[in-house]
């Protein structure tokens, strides 16, 4: 491995030449850009506590009608990647979105896509593309990239969702926009996961013999998420993971280009290591407690917090209850990763010297 020649090595006249015709020289850069055997990581390994964020999104709920916000939301922003640029990993973007009894968030379509995981409250609902989809604790609904989305609360309590979105990539790749709308009009039909993909391995046949569309279903449940988790964890080994991937019920393939789900179930007293990966993650706890070590970062989790995991992370998780199971829904920019050409399973072996 060769010392490379640095900046300050070249003369202070020829550097002000390439400065002035704007010009770089990569050696004394390339390792900054090519570090050997581990990527340069600002991510921290963090935890935001539901306990924290929750009187403090309510208190933006006094201070801040809907009219102000379009959407009420205070943002996951992992300090390492500054404060001010919102990202929680480098192409995650998390908030926690609240809506109170009878507010709506008008109807919008933008380059990102987003997905909506729910917290708490009864009555809320997004209507995708004249979908009315009701908003139980622990559904996901996706909001494809240029799909119209707007919310509604019919219930009485203040009602939180996670938002998801690749924000962060699409916003560095200069791709990033939204357009408004007019109200939708709601189509009179139940919502198609209760209906048109009530099981795996069915499909409406008519959707089947066309090309597939890229957003058959957008509203996964959380009753049957829960309940699939449950009968595979009475299958699967201690020590192996429980865990489910969210997919594109025609295709079986990721539901999002860039964004993947999966649900993990820890059973009680169960401690895992997560396959080591160069994908970036965030965890929300959608029941239960324990603790996470990230990269050596001790995190103790609690029901509705939410974990920051760099890219090439060592994660281990344990359910700290000897009777209960505990329940995780995981975020990642895996689906970006291998359509690029680079993601990769890593070895959980210790790291080469740096
Ligand atoms: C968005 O459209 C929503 O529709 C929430 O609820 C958060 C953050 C950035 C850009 C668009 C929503 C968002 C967002």
């Amino acid at each position: 491995m060769s010392q490379l020649g640095t900046l300050e090595d070249l003369p202070i006249g020829f550097r002000q030449g390439l400065t002035a015709t704007n010009l770089v020289p990569l050696w004394p850069n390339l390792r900054g850009a090519l570090p050997h055997g581990i990527p340069t990581r600002r991510t921290r390994p963090l935890l935001w506590r539901y306990s924290e964020i929750r009187p403090q999104l309510m208190e933006a709920g006094r201070l801040t009608p809907i009219e102000k916000a379009e959407r009420r939301v205070l943002v996951l922003a992992n300090p390492g990647l500054g404060l001010e640029n919102m990202q929680a990993t480098p192409s995650i973007y998390i908030g926690m979105q609240l809506i109170l009894p009878g507010e709506t968030a008008p109807n919008h379509k933008h380059s990102p896509s987003a997905v909506r995981f729910v917290v708490e409250g009864a009555g809320g609902f997004t209507v995708v593309e004249g979908e009315r989809c009701p908003m139980e604790p622990g559904d996901l609904i996706l909001t494809p990239s240029g799909l119209w989305h707007e919310h509604g609360h019919t219930g009485s309590e203040p009602v939180v969702w996670m938002d998801a979105l690749d924000l962060p990539l699409v916003f560095a790749l200069e791709a990033s926009y939204c357009t408004e709308g007019e109200p939708q009009n709601i189509r009179n039909e139940p919502d198609a996961s209760q209906t048109r993909y009530r099981r795996s391995g069915l499909v409406p046949w008519s959707g089947w013999m066309r090309p597939p569309t890229n957003y058959p279903l957008v509203r996964f449940p959380w009753r049957d998420v829960k309940a699939a988790l449950a009968d595979l964890a009475s299958v699967t080994p201690r020590g192996e993971a429980v865990r489910l991937a969210y997919v594109n019920p025609e295709t079986g393939r990721e539901c999002l280009p860039i964004l993947g789900f999966s649900a993990v179930q820890l059973r009680p007293g169960e401690s895992l290591a997560l396959p080591r990966h160069s994908a970036s993650a965030v965890m929300n706890i959608v029941d239960g407690a324990g603790v996470a070590e990230i990269d050596g970062v001790q995190l103790q989790f609690e029901q509705f917090d939410t974990i920051a995991v760099p890219t090439h992370a060592r994660v281990r998780i344990e359910n700290s209850s000897s009777t209960k199971p505990a329940h995780l829904f995981v975020v990642d920019d895996a689906p970006m990763q291998r359509k690029l050409g680079f993601y990769e399973i890593l070895a959980n072996e210790a790291l080469p010297p740096i």
